[in-house]
């Protein structure tokens, strides 16, 4: 691995989440078994039954109450304490558990659970109710509100910031994802343009396994707590 990196971009996906009891998106028993992906997680899918994908975020963003985060959260909210150089922690997640286990300052690129966006005015605000119970948009009072998640077609948030960090970086590792959506799935190709050691945390090799330097295979609660070990003893 990078001898010494100074600047590492870290990219997890739902896997990281897997030990702490949240579903992946794409393996035996994931969501996408279950729940019809141009349904839940498009635009169109939200525009011809907007109850259902309410009710399919409301039932996710309930489920967070129940789960907390594993040693692979605990490890990378270590990582961003002590690690004397520059970090950047990207999560495709909506759950909250990077923040949960120390992480402070993490990009969720594919939006989050706990916020909704409204339709009308444009504004974020926390969610403190059901949204399938249309609750008001505590600035414009539209019931209007969405999700603040990122669906199939649209622009995943911060990209400039993540581009940027890719350009600085001398590692990047991705943690837990399949490598099927984009952009997040080019980041590995970006940072390595770019010049930086790539490494991947994941289960099972990924779609995009043979464009990593390095790829060790197991679970991530394993994984990443011994390569925080190893970067911190550096
Ligand atoms: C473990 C583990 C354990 C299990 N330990 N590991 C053709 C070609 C290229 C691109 C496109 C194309 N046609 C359309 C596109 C673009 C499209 C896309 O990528 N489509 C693909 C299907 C091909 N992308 C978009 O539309 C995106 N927007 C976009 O591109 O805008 C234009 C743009 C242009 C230029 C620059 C920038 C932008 C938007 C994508 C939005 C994705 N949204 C979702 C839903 C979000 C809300 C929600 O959570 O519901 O995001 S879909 C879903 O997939 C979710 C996830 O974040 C995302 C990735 O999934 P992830 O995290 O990788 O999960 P899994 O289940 O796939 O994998 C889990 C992995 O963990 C597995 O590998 C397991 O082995 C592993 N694992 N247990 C370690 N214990």
């Amino acid at each position: 691995m990078s001898d010494d990196p100074h600047s590492i971009v870290i990219l997890t996906g739902a896997g990281i989440s897997a030990e702490s009891g949240i579903d992946t998106f794409r393996d035996a028993g994931g969501l996408w078994e279950r729940h019809r992906v141009e349904d839940v997680a498009t635009p169109e899918g939200f525009a011809r039954d907007p109850d259902l994908v309410l009710g399919f975020y409301d039932m996710r963003r309930a489920a967070l109450a129940n789960v907390e985060p594993n040693a692979a959260h605990h490890a990378l909210g270590r990582l961003e304490r002590e690690f004397p150089g520059e970090l950047l922690l990207v999560t495709q997640n909506v759950d909250n558990l990077h923040e949960r286990g120390g992480a402070s300052n993490v990009v969720h690129m594919h939006g989050e659970l706990g916020t909704a966006l409204c339709a009308s005015c444009g504004k974020r605000s926390t969610i403190e109710a059901p949204l399938s119970d249309r609750p008001p948009c505590p600035a414009c009072e539209a019931r209007s509100l969405r999700p603040d998640v990122v669906w199939f077609g649209e622009m995943p948030y911060q990209m400039e910031r993540i581009y940027e960090a890719l350009g600085r970086a001398d590692l990047f590792v991705s943690i837990g994802t399949s490598g099927a959506v984009y952009p997040a799935a080019g980041f590995v190709q970006e940072a390595k343009a770019a010049g930086a050691r790539t490494l991947e945390l994941n289960l099972e090799p990924s779609e995009g396994s043979h464009w990593f330097d390095e790829s060790r295979n197991g679970p991530a609660g394993t994984l990443v707590p011994g390569w925080v070990e190893e970067v911190l003893a550096r």
